[in-house]
């Protein structure tokens, strides 16, 4: 049997997740309309691509096809950068630099920033609505996973856990909190991601509560890694270097329980995540991979990081 390769994996997948949204967002130039420019430059070229592929991983886990699974995973990667060029603006972290270029709001303005985010968005939604999805999604389980999808971007999702880091101050910034704040801010998007690939591929109940465990577990540990990251800029380079208005985040897990302990709490999420698809054996290798690919630059450990040593 072929070994499994995890960056030959996230190489395929993220070329799939290109493709597809490039059908998905064409460009619109022969219309002219700036907007589109606006949003293909938030879009392209792409960070990691981890939320669609995590949607292709749950979904292939249970035999789902790319035709079925490739227009929410876009469509949740489109929310995904609709988030970071409106939490770049001035108003919110104001940063020059995204991925090592320039912030979409440096590019076209502000103006057109805040509409290429309304844009992606709702092209997001009209996405996962479209005769192309409706025709092989029935409508019951269609309207369940929009749904899932507006509430973890939502004002009960993303939004509030953007709006409470920006309120947050460093002085009741205690562990409840933060995690309170991570586990909308960046671990919904990431759940939803998970659950709708294993929804549309037809996970049976017991098996999308541990995929939704794993989730739960991958999206605080996203954040708590990336909390990590900003905590040692120096020790793992951002690609990127992005860093302005990050000194006004006072809400993280080092600044509330020290750097140590928040490497502690990243590893233990993750042996958590992994631990839940025990009962897929070999099958969950891809998930299995994902999460120790999430673990590794925070934690500052080799690619080869293996599913025992993150269980012991
Ligand atoms: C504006 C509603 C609204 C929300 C903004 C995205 C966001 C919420 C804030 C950005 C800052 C931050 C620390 C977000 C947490 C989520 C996060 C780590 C985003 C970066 O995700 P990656 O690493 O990015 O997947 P790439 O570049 O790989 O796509």
């Amino acid at each position: 049997m072929a070994t499994f390769n995890l960056e030959d994996y996230l190489s395929s997948r993220r070329a799939a997740v290109d493709r597809a949204l490039e059908r998905y967002v064409p460009d619109q130039s022969s219309h002219s309309h700036t907007v589109w420019q606006a949003m293909r430059y938030g879009l392209f070229p792409g960070g990691k691509r981890i939320r669609p592929i995590l949607t292709l991983a749950a979904g292939e886990l249970f035999g789902g096809s790319h035709k079925l699974l490739l227009p929410f995973a876009c469509a949740i990667e489109m929310i995904h950068a609709y988030s970071l060029v409106h939490d770049d603006l001035p108003a919110l972290d104001n940063d020059d630099l995204r991925r090592g270029a320039p912030t979409a709001h440096r590019v076209f303005g502000e103006g057109l920033a805040v509409l290429a985010g309304d844009g992606l968005l709702t092209e997001a939604f009209c996405l996962m609505t479209s005769a192309q999805v409706a025709r092989i999604v029935s409508p019951k389980l269609l309207v369940e996973l929009i749904h899932e999808v507006a509430y973890s971007a939502g004002a009960r999702g993303l939004v509030a856990g953007q709006a409470l880091d920006l309120q947050a101050d460093e002085d009741d910034a205690d562990l409840a909190k933060v995690e309170y704040i991570h586990v909308r801010k960046t671990g919904r998007l990431i759940l939803a991601s998970v659950r709708i690939g294993a929804r549309l591929a037809g996970a049976k109940p017991a098996d999308l509560r541990r995929i939704t465990r794993y989730g739960e577990f991958l999206g605080l540990a996203f954040q708590v890694g990336d909390d990590i990251l900003d905590a040692e800029p120096d020790a793992v380079s951002r690609q990127g270097g992005e860093s302005g208005g990050r000194e006004r985040r006072k809400a993280t897990y080092p600044s509330v329980i020290g750097l140590a302990q928040a490497k502690e709490r990243l590893k233990e999420l993750l042996q958590q995540a992994v631990k839940q698809l025990e009962p897929f054996g070999a099958r969950a290798k891809v998930l299995n991979g994902l999460a120790t690919y999430i673990g590794t630059r925070p934690l500052q450990v080799q690619a080869t990081l293996t599913t025992e040593e993150m269980q012991h």
